[in-house]
Formats: C-alpha cells, sequence, structure tokens
C-alpha cells in the first residue's frame, strides 16, 4: 500500500513538472509584444509575420524556429541590400540581447510563411510557435493585416 502510494506520488510530481514545462506559454522570458501578419492579396502565396521580442533574462536569447499551420514552410528571414537591391534570405537564429528587445519589422527580420494554405483574411487569428535556442516554446496569436496602419509601408528605415 505504502509502495503503490510513493509511486502515484512520483506519477503526480512528474505530471506536474510536465504541465509547468507546458505552461511558459504565458510567462515565457521572452515576451511578445504587437504580433501581425502581414495581409497579401490572395494571389500571394507567401507572407511574413512580424512582431517585437523583449528578453527579460540577463542571458542573450535566440529564436531558432517558428511553425505554424497555415503554410507549408516557416522560416526565419532578413532583409539585406545586394546590390542596391533588398533581398530577403534565411537565417538560423534571430538574437535577443539580454534584457533588451528585436524587432521583427516590415522590411527587416521576420517571420515568413511560405506557401500558405489558403489566403489568409483580414483579422483572421494564425498561431505561430516560436521555439528558442533553450527548448523553449511559446505559442503567438497573431492577428492578420495591412502593415500600413501602424508602419510607413515605404519608409525604407534601416534600423538606425
Ligand atoms: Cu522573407
Amino acid at each position: 500500500m505504502k509502495k503503490l502510494f510513493s509511486a502515484l506520488a512520483m506519477f503526480l510530481l512528474v505530471g506536474m513538472a510536465q504541465a509547468g514545462g507546458h505552461m511558459a506559454h504565458g510567462n515565457h522570458p521572452i515576451e511578445v509584444h504587437k504580433p501581425f501578419v502581414r495581409l497579401m492579396p490572395p494571389s500571394q502565396p507567401n507572407t511574413g509575420a512580424f512582431m517585437v521580442l523583449n528578453n527579460t533574462t540577463d542571458k542573450e536569447m535566440a529564436l531558432v524556429r517558428a511553425e505554424s499551420g497555415v503554410s507549408r514552410v516557416v522560416e526565419l528571414h532578413t532583409h539585406t541590400m545586394v546590390d542596391g537591391v533588398m533581398q530577403m534570405r534565411e537565417i538560423p537564429r534571430i538574437a535577443i540581447p539580454a534584457q533588451g528587445r528585436t524587432e521583427l519589422k516590415p522590411g527587416g527580420l521576420h517571420v515568413m510563411l511560405i506557401g500558405l494554405h489558403e489566403p489568409l483574411q483580414d483579422g483572421q487569428q494564425v498561431d505561430i510557435t516560436l521555439v528558442f535556442e533553450d527548448g523553449s516554446q511559446q505559442t503567438v496569436h497573431a492577428p492578420v493585416r495591412h502593415p500600413g496602419s501602424e508602419m510607413p509601408m515605404h519608409g525604407h528605415g534601416h534600423g538606425h
């Protein structure tokens, strides 16, 4: 009887530890602000997701992967100037400095959604799971919207 009890206690403890891990969503050390997915014409199969990542820890953190059910492929991208032309390319990680922030924004860093299964609708919520270098994850609910309402489309800011 005693043996059964301790086995049960162990089971409960393990279960609680696992639940605690999943609860990282909501109080993850990376705070995500103002996430959104850029609304594209229905003919356009790719789009970008943008957000501000705020690191509340004393160590550098990094986004190393993103996942979403809305597209075939999800990549981390940046923009670079190649021969005077802005081009996107995939990058392996997006660092967020200790106690600092990294902004994913049009013309800069972004999460690229490639091969949308269906055209996204204005106002639709897209779930994007962010996977960090330390193995932790959190899921962001990003509304689909036109980026023009909050950010200049033709600003060509280079983040200075
Ligand atoms: Cu891209």
